[in-house]
């Protein structure tokens, strides 16, 4: 058993955000779904005595414990050998702390928990009820204002460039839901350069290596 451990789900964006980081470090890590809450479940006493928000990912190293993803993600990049998962320079830094804020803040609330879950989740009822496409409708919009702003951060390639970091690493498995749910290629389309950054991620080991593997039907009730 390797002496790092991260739990979560392989369905939670934000836990594929650390496996990667992992898997983009080259580090060894043990993977543990164990003892975390089926959706719509409250969080187990083992998650909570980990985390007492009762969220994952959580990373485990040896007797140190730590939780939010981007504290995890940074934690695998200042304490192990391997390649870098982000800028050198200060000011490059901070512009990447600042895209870190932002997908941790931002986009995060309004793809995945405002949009997809939401989406993934709504009954047959509830998806033809007019009130509901409005309001998705709504926040759709939002979302493309969203990848409007990110296009001209991907104008270079990721958002620094050839370096794929810790930023990238949180914003492509969002996408990667955003693309499966109804309207999201659309909304990638009018986003070139995300998009072409989002099918260069698809292309990574570390991508391949931590897709969710959607369950078909899921994405077709969507
Ligand atoms: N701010 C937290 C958010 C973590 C989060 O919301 N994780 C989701 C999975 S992606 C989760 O645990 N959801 C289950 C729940 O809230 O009960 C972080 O950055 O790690």
């Amino acid at each position: 058993m390797s002496e790092l451990i991260i739990v979560g789900m392989p369905r939670s964006n934000l836990t594929r955000s650390v496996r990667i980081a992992c898997l983009e470090k080259e580090i060894s890590f043990d993977f543990t779904s164990r003892d975390v809450q089926t959706p719509g479940r409250p969080p187990t006493n083992a998650l909570l005595e980990r985390n007492p928000f009762g969220t994952v990912p959580v990373l485990i190293h040896g007797t140190f414990t730590l939780f939010e993803t981007a504290a995890i993600c940074r934690y695998i990049d200042d304490n192990f050998a391997g390649p870098l998962l982000r800028p050198v320079r200060a000011d490059k830094v901070a512009r990447m702390n600042q895209w870190i804020s932002v997908a941790m803040t931002r986009l995060d609330q309004n793809i995945i928990r405002n949009f997809v879950i939401p989406m993934v989740f709504a009954d047959h009822k509830k998806r033809h009820d007019p009130g509901f496409a409005i309001h998705m409708n709504q926040l759709a919009d939002v979302i493309r204002r969203d990848l409007a702003v990110l296009d001209d951060a991907y104008a270079d390639g990721w958002l620094f460039e050839d370096r794929f970091t810790l930023p990238d690493m949180m914003i492509m498995p969002m996408l990667h839901y955003l693309n499966a749910m109804p309207g999201g290629p659309e909304m990638l389309a009018d986003a070139p350069n995300v998009r072409a950054a989002y099918d260069r991620f698809k292309a990574r080991g570390s991508a391949a290596q931590t897709d969710p593997l959607l369950p078909e039907q899921i994405l077709k009730s969507a």
